[in-house]
């Protein structure tokens, strides 16, 4: 399992309800807040409560924390309204535009998504 992390990550205090935030689901392994700053109707950071840096940083043993957030994000994605057509992604590292070094899955949804993402 990825190493944990020393020092409570942004999201960690935002679960801890230290900080604000709007908070839409959470189980025992992963939470999901909306983004403060949405680039689309829907804009949520589906954020593993295993404070894992980067999602290079995980290992064979978070392979079903892995696969759990993909079906949440499926879920979440539904609870929308945008369950036939929404975006995942995973920035990892800062050149990669990864600003908060705690995983998480942006879920995108409901406006045209272009492609290639910039
Ligand atoms: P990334 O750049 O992939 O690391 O995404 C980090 C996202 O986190 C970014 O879209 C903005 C969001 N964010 C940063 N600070 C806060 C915060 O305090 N609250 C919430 N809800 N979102 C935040």
């Amino acid at each position: 399992m990825s190493a944990p992390m020393s020092g409570k990550t942004l999201f960690q205090k935002i679960i801890d309800r230290e900080l604000p935030a709007t908070i839409i689901y959470e189980d025992e392994r992963c939470f999901a807040i909306r983004d403060i700053n949405p680039t689309a109707p829907t804009h949520v950071l589906l954020i593993p409560r295993l404070a894992m840096r980067r999602l290079c940083d995980a290992t064979v043993e978070d392979q079903a924390l892995l696969g759990h957030l993909l079906l949440t994000a499926n879920k979440i994605a539904e609870a929308e309204g945008y369950g036939d057509a929404f975006r995942l992604v995973i920035n990892n590292g800062a050149a990669a535009g990864q600003s908060v070094f705690h995983l998480h899955i942006h879920i995108i949804a409901g406006r045209p998504l272009s492609w290639p993402p910039g």
